[in-house]
């Protein structure tokens, strides 16, 4: 699928504002991906799609997780956290979006997960820093990004982590499992 392609169906899935980070994370996402030697064509497809269920409503969102094979435990947690795993849902069921990896991308973008791919840590890291996007410390990922795949990706889940938790939320087990990982991965790398 080329890129206009794609663009054109994810489109009425989102609002302009939603649209134009979905840009900058895709352009954003292809510079990683060039730098880190991960496939710049899929990464490219999975930035497009990463947001494609942002604006479903949140009952929906909860019917699908109910009646797939979806973890059932995410109901138990923030619904902010339920698009990127019903993205990848809808990816394959809506528009036969097929390809694994790029599904997995999308379904853990938000979270990230204990053993991520490097596409999955590129598009979790561009949607992280795309120009657009103001967050305390968000300068030190940035630079932290061009330097080093794994940290870029270490300090981004220590401050989403760090700043739920000065807000007194609850943090989904799968965000710390990726934590945990990239620790480890960071101070190997
Ligand atoms: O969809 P976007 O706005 O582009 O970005 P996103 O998918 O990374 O994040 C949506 C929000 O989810 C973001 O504000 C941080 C939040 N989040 C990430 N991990 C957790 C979380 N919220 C809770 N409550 N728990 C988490 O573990
Ligand atoms: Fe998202
Ligand atoms: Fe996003």
């Amino acid at each position: 699928m080329e890129r206009n392609e794609a663009l054109a169906l994810v489109k009425p899935h989102l609002k302009q504002e939603r649209y134009e980070h979905t840009i900058r994370v895709m352009e954003t996402a292809i510079q990683l991906a060039e730098m880190y030697g991960v496939d710049v064509h899929k990464t490219e497809l999975a930035a497009i799609f990463h947001d494609y269920a942002k604006y479903r409503p949140v009952e929906e969102m909860k019917r699908w997780i109910q009646s797939s094979y979806l973890p059932k435990d995410l109901l138990h947690y923030h619904h902010e956290l339920w698009h990127g795993p019903v993205g990848a849902l809808l990816l394959e069921r809506e528009l036969g979006i097929e390809d694994q990896e790029l599904l997995e991308a999308v379904h853990y973008h938000t979270t990230g997960r204990t053993h991520m791919t490097d596409l999955d840590k590129v598009i979790f890291l561009a949607d992280y820093i795309e120009p657009g996007r103001k967050f305390p410390g968000l300068e030190q990922v940035r630079e932290a990004a061009w330097e080093d795949l794994n940290k870029g990706c270490w300090m981004a889940s220590k401050n989403t982590i760090s700043f739920l938790m000065s807000k007194n939320q609850p943090i989904y087990p799968e965000t710390f499992y990726a934590y945990n990982a990239l620790t480890k991965q960071y101070k190997r790398s």
